[in-house]
């Protein structure tokens, strides 16, 4: 089956999109006009309740989108996502995610085997390791029950596990998890300040057993652990999670001791497999399969639900539509838990890393923008902070609202709070403060004349700021799993559209090159050949050094 290569701006809805987003309205516009467009602008599905009704839309435009979707070949790629077809084209990769959390009756085939009975098999794997780590019948080399689990990983290898590991924090049991990522010795250092190595299980975690970072991290760790209880210990403290089984066995970790994974997870898409080995122990193997069971529930309505009402399809052509029509750069993410913090770093990684590319997928330069910035922070300390920005800048922030109905701990009072925070931001950042408000506000504050006016236009809101919003019933981890594969799955539709291949990450490639060669030069006299600026900072770096 072959993947399409459309250029998007040749289809007849780019032109119509074109026309259309210059004879727009104001949301307070579209709203007056049309009782029914709340209800016709959301969707409801299983926990989730999507509003998108507060953006820069109307009937026709949608139509447009979802005419652009299918004019970009949206349904071909989509079968071929879900077969199993090479679509990482320059990896040469399948891009199976969905395999890692598909039903056990499922028949996925990569070069004509069923995949599936080998996921199974390592999930099985992972819930009699991690159950036995928690119930604490696997003993550490000096015989107790663990108490700490180190995750070294970086990029895919840590983002993922460390923001589900936070937003299932309500779920967690007494094993406490810690990450470590940076090669940054302080950040090793500070983490294991922490821990004791008589009770510490690491989990090393590379797709490539190759990675700089990782690779120093886990050396430094083994040494550390060697110091503390001898070289024998290293088999009873170390796990490995990689394709790359023999740099393990060089490192020194036991083939037993080795959760496999395969090369058509990407990296920033792997938390479903052994790379979640931290999640599964931090949360309980129930709990992990339960947070796959909630991307299998997504996987099938984005696979199955007509275009109209899928969630994923009509988010990524939101996103095209302010990205390629109307010229935002950015996308705030806005989770109203302070469980999900960490859900925008993640969200970076998935969508920057995949489209941020300025190649089509027939190798020509692309003439529209593609992928968006992400940021974000929760509610409500975000609002103490850039919502500044948001509702009286001059960037245009689409903005996605992310909130659940019930508590975990059952604290009304606070969740109350958090929840009318959560509605009256968006409905602000729509509405906004007319002049004729804000002159009426004032004077019942006692103002009037030239002090009055003097502030009218500084306490003026204009609104029409989009936002969608995504109410949900509670953060489970059924919930949070279709959560993250809806961000996957609109990830992958707008790299449809925009036609690029949004499974390689050439650009962090280089970075991974890069560094050694200036790491090789720092015990030389002379460093190599480097522009006047690089050679003035490796210098003036040398001589504090020294210092
Ligand atoms: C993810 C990226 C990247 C990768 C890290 C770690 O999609 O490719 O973030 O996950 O560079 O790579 P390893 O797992 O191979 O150490």
């Amino acid at each position: 089956m072959s993947f399409p290569k459309i250029n998007p701006t040749t289809t007849n809805s780019w032109k119509s999109l074109t026309e259309l987003a210059a004879h727009r309205k104001t949301l307070q516009t579209y709203f007056a006009e049309d009782d029914s467009r709340a209800e016709q602008f959301s969707i409801a599905w299983e926990q989730f309740f999507v509003d998108y009704s507060k953006n820069h839309i109307d009937k026709n435009i949608k139509d447009a989108l979802i005419g652009l979707a299918k004019e970009s070949g949206l349904e071909a790629a989509r079968k071929a996502y879900f077969g199993g077809d090479s679509i990482n084209q320059t990896e040469g990769r399948a891009v199976l995610h969905t395999a890692l959390r598909a039903k056990a009756n499922a028949d996925i085939r990569v070069e004509g085997e069923n995949v599936v009975p080998e996921v199974y098999k390592v999930r099985e794997k992972i819930r009699a390791f991690s159950q036995s780590v928690i119930d604490g019948s696997r003993k550490s080399s000096s015989g107790e029950a663990f108490t700490d689990v180190v995750n070294i990983g970086i990029g895919g290898s840590d983002l993922g596990p460390a923001m589900i590991t936070e937003a299932l924090a309500y779920y967690k049991n007494h094993l406490n998890v810690h990450f470590m990522s940076n090669v940054d010795g302080d950040h090793v250092m500070e983490v294991l300040k922490k821990v004791n190595p008589a009770t510490t299980l690491f989990v090393v975690v590379s797709k490539t057993f190759t990675t700089q970072e990782t690779l120093s991290n886990a050396t430094t760790a083994k040494k550390w652990l060697v110091d503390a209880l001898g070289e024998d210990a290293v088999g009873d403290h170390f796990v490995a999670v990689s394709t790359n089984i023999t740099a393990i066995d060089a490192f020194g970790i036991q083939s037993e001791n080795v959760f496999p994974m395969n090369d058509w997870v990407g990296g920033r898409f792997s938390l479903w497999s052994a790379v979640g080995l931290s999640i599964a122990l931090a949360i309980g193997p129930n709990h992990f399969e339960a947070l796959l069971e909630g991307a299998n529930a997504m996987d099938a309505h984005f696979e199955t639900a007509k275009m109209e009402e899928n969630i994923p399809v009509i988010l990524a052509l939101l996103t095209v539509w302010y990205t390629s029509f109307l010229g935002a750069q950015s996308e705030a993410v806005i989770p109203y838990t302070q469980y999900l913090h960490r859900l925008p770093a993640y969200l970076q990684q998935g969508i920057m890393e995949s489209n941020g590319k300025s190649v089509d997928r027939n190798g020509k330069s692309v003439s529209y923008q593609t992928g968006n910035i992400v940021w974000g922070e929760p509610g409500t300390n975000s609002q103490h902070a850039f919502f500044q920005l948001m509702h009286q800048g001059t960037k245009l922030i689409p903005a996605h609202f992310i909130g659940f109905a019930k508590s975990l701990h059952r604290n009304q009072d606070h969740h109350d709070k958090l929840m009318a925070n959560f509605f009256a931001q968006t409905e602000a950042l729509m509405n906004g403060k007319t002049e004729t408000q804000v002159r009426e506000e004032l004077s019942a504050k006692g103002l009037s004349g030239d002090a009055l006016e003097h502030l009218v236009p500084f306490k003026v809101f204009t609104g029409n700021k989009p936002t969608t919003t995504l109410l949900i019933e509670q953060l489970t981890p059924k919930t949070l799993g279709a959560l993250v594969a809806m961000y996957e799955h609109k990830i992958f539709v707008e790299g449809v559209v925009w036609n690029i291949f949004s499974y390689d990450q050439w650009g962090v490639e280089l970075g991974k090159q890069l560094a050694s060669v200036i790491l090789d030069e720092f015990d030389l006299e002379n460093s190599g050949n480097h522009d006047p600026s690089t050679a003035q900072l490796l210098r003036h770096f040398k001589k504090l050094k020294k210092s």
